[in-house]
């Protein structure tokens, strides 16, 4: 079954409504093959329309950049989705649970960029357009049931981009590559881990996340915001919560869950 122009605008328009309204969705591919170029079409669609309603884009997200996160979803290829204004949350700040299908958290290195990079880039040609890094906290919520997907869903799905908490910023004069992390729930450790888990250094993320969006005729641009990926796998979020993570000398991220 080939997919068609039409096939693609209507599946943009799915995950954009389940997304806007919180509401959950079947998988695509229960029903339809997707290739994953057809996948990205979808997102960049989906994503277009949020641009429309006055969303602005702000960066990129990596994603199962470790074997914590392929297991935890059962998905092992990178995967990347677009970040837009809107879904920023302040540093300290709350977000509303019903906003969310089945959110979760999960602890990420946030890259703030200066340069721009796209294609086949070098580590140290993506350090050097780092301007600055940061813990981050990322929400993610799949729209699909049971937070179960196949690859070209959960691409089509913006790769469950939700929400982002980023911390202070510090220049990249140390060494990102192995920085313990612990995520806590209401003051409790609930994942341990380090940022060596993130293709074994996050300046990898970047490195494939210029490549990876260049496939798709964009390139990261000075003044975005690329997040590396999940360190550990990602703990549910619930009503109450509070969340916070705390990252050994870059500092800590925090925000609470609303009803
Ligand atoms: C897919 C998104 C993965 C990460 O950091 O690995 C991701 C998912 O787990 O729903 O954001
Ligand atoms: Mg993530």
């Amino acid at each position: 079954m080939s997919t068609t122009r039409n096939t693609i605008v209507t599946f943009a328009e799915t995950v954009d409504t389940a997304a806007a309204t919180a509401r959950e969705i079947p998988q695509i591919t229960d029903t339809h093959p997707l290739t994953v170029d057809e996948a990205y079409a979808v997102q960049s669609l989906s994503v277009q329309r949020r641009l429309a309603r006055g969303e602005r884009l702000v960066g990129y997200k990596m994603g199962l950049t470790s074997r914590a996160k392929m297991q935890q979803v059962g998905v092992s290829e990178v995967i990347w989705g677009r970040l837009t204004d809107a879904m920023r949350v302040e540093e300290g700040g709350a977000v509303s649970f019903a906003r969310y299908v089945h959110p979760r958290v999960e602890p990420e290195i946030a890259f703030l960029m200066k340069g721009p990079l796209s294609g086949a880039v070098s580590n140290a040609e993506a350090l050097a357009a780092v301007d600055a890094v940061a813990p981050a906290l990322e929400i993610i919520d799949s729209r699909y049931r049971d937070f179960k997907f196949a690859l070209p869903d959960v691409i089509a799905d913006n790769s469950s981009s939700s929400g982002f908490v980023v911390g202070e910023w510090r220049k990249p004069d140390f060494d990102v590559g192995n920085i313990g992390i612990v995520l806590e729930a209401d003051g409790r450790p609930v994942q341990v881990g380090s940022s060596a888990a993130i293709l074994g250094h996050p300046i990898r993320s970047l490195v494939a996340a210029a490549r990876l969006i260049a496939r798709s005729g964009e390139g990261i641009k000075p003044g975005q915001i690329i997040l590396a990926g999940g360190a550990t796998a990602a703990h549910h979020l619930a009503p109450g919560m509070a969340v916070r993570g705390v990252f050994a000398g870059m500092g800590r991220v925090a925000f609470t869950v609303e009803d």
